[in-house]
C-alpha cells in the first residue's frame, strides 16, 4: 500500500484557495475513511454497573423534578465516542430513566425509535399510541417512530427502565425532531403475546396491517419461552429468541433488533466478529462478557456495549442458575442497508 501524500506537504496558499472554494484534498484522509481491511469502530466495550451509577440517578430525583426534565435519565456514554458523547454506539442510544410514584412524563412523539426495558420497581405504565402498557422487571416495550407516548406512576417505589433509541442515526441523517401533545386518551390495556409455539393470535378475517401490532412483550413470557426452549432442545447452542412483529416475523422495529438469550448454568457461546455493535443487559443472573480484548463481568441489572467487528465470548458462571439477557443490535439496519456482515 502506497504511502499517501499528508495536508502538510502541501503549500500553505494552495490551502487557503481550496478552502476559500469549499474544496477538500481527498488523499491526507482516503486511509482515515477507508480503512484497510477492516472499520476502526470508535465504540469501545464498555460496561456500566447498576450499583455504581443507581445511587447517581436516585440522586437524580432530587436534584431535578420531573417538570424540569421532562424525561430524568442518565445517558449511558460510550467512552470512544467522547466523554460527553450521547450514544453507546454508531446507531444505538442507551439511558437509564428514573420515574418516581406520582410523576407523570408527558406527551410527545418524535421521529428516533425507542424500546424500554424495565429494570426495577412496579407501577409505572407507559401509554403508547393510547395503549396503557404495565411496566414489570424484564418487560420490553416498544414506542416506535411517530407513535405519542408518555409515562405515569401509581406505586410507592422507583421505577427505572432501560431506553434504547436509534437516535444517534436518526439525529447523524438530520431527522430527529420531536413534537409535544396532551395527554392521551386511553383505548385500553395494551394487547399481549397470546402464545408461543408456533401459535400467535390472528384475527378472524384479516392482518391488522398495523406496523407494530405488539407494543408490550412481558418478561414472565419470554422467560418460559426460553425454559420451554431449553428443555425442549438440550442441543440447541444458542437459547435465543427475538422480538418481532407477530403479524410478518420481521424484527419488531425496523432500525434496531431485540433479543432475549438464555445461558444455561455454566454455558459459553463464542461468537464471531459481525458488523452490528451490541448492547447486553443482564436481567437475572451474571455474565462474563468478553469483547476482543476487553473483558467484564456483569452482575444482575448491568449494562454493556461492544463495537462491531469484534469477536465475543459470553459466559454464565453460575454451576447451576441460568443467566438471562437482554440483547439489543443494529442487526436490521446492517441488513437493510446490505452491510451486515460475519467474519468467521
Ligand atoms: O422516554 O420518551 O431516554 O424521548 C430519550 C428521549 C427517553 C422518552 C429517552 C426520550 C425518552
Amino acid at each position: 500500500m502506497n504511502e499517501l501524500g499528508r495536508l502538510e506537504d502541501l503549500p500553505d496558499d494552495y490551502l487557503a484557495q481550496l478552502r476559500a472554494l469549499n474544496l477538500v484534498p481527498l488523499w491526507p484522509s482516503l486511509r482515515a475513511l477507508l480503512p484497510p481491511e477492516r472499520p476502526r469502530p470508535r465504540t469501545q466495550a464498555t460496561c456500566w454497573a447498576y450499583q455504581a451509577l443507581r445511587p447517581l440517578l436516585m440522586r437524580a430525583g432530587t436534584l431535578t423534578p420531573i417538570e424540569r426534565a421532562e424525561r430524568r435519565v442518565l445517558v449511558l456514554a460510550n467512552p470512544g465516542h467522547g466523554p460527553d458523547s450521547l450514544q453507546a454506539s454508531a446507531a444505538m442510544y442507551l439511558g437509564l430513566q428514573l420515574l418516581l410514584p406520582g410523576e407523570w412524563a408527558p406527551a410527545h412523539r418524535h421521529t428516533p425509535n425507542a424500546v424500554r426495558l424495565v429494570v426495577e420497581g412496579e407501577g409505572a405504565y407507559t401509554t403508547v399510541d393510547g395503549w396503557k402498557c404495565p411496566m414489570a422487571r424484564g418487560d420490553l416495550i416498544l414506542t416506535p417512530t411517530g407513535l405519542w407516548h408518555e409515562h405515569g406512576h401509581d406505586g410507592t417505589q422507583p421505577v427505572v427502565w432501560l431506553d434504547v433509541l436509534d437516535l444517534p442515526l436518526v439525529h447523524y441523517l438530520e431527522t430527529s425532531y420531536h413534537v409535544d401533545g396532551p395527554r392521551q386518551a386511553l383505548r385500553g390495556e395494551a394487547a399481549v403475546p397470546g402464545s408461543a409455539g408456533g401459535l400467535l393470535p390472528t384475527p378472524m378475517f384479516e392482518r391488522s396491517g398495523a406496523a407494530y401490532p405488539l407494543l408490550r412483550y412481558p418478561w414472565a413470557q419470554a422467560r418460559a419461552a426460553l425454559l420451554a426452549l431449553a428443555q425442549a432442545q438440550p442441543a440447541l447452542e444458542a437459547v435465543q429468541l427475538g422480538y418481532v412483529n407477530p403479524e410478518t416475523g420481521a424484527p419488531a422495529q425496523n432500525i434496531l433488533g431485540f433479543h432475549a438469550l438464555m445461558l444455561r448454568p455454566g454455558q459459553t457461546l463464542c461468537w464471531p466478529a459481525r458488523s452490528p455493535a451490541l448492547v447486553c443487559h443482564v436481567i437475572e443472573g451474571a455474565l462474563a462478557l468478553q469483547a476482543g480484548e476487553a473483558a467484564f463481568t456483569l452482575a444482575e441489572a448491568d449494562t454493556a456495549c461492544t463495537p462491531g467487528y469484534t469477536a465475543l465470548r459470553l459466559h454464565n458462571p453460575s454451576p447451576d442458575a441460568p443467566a438471562f439477557l437482554f440483547l439489543a443490535d443494529e442487526g436490521p439496519l446492517h441488513r437493510k442497508l446490505g452491510l451486515y456482515e460475519v467474519r468467521r
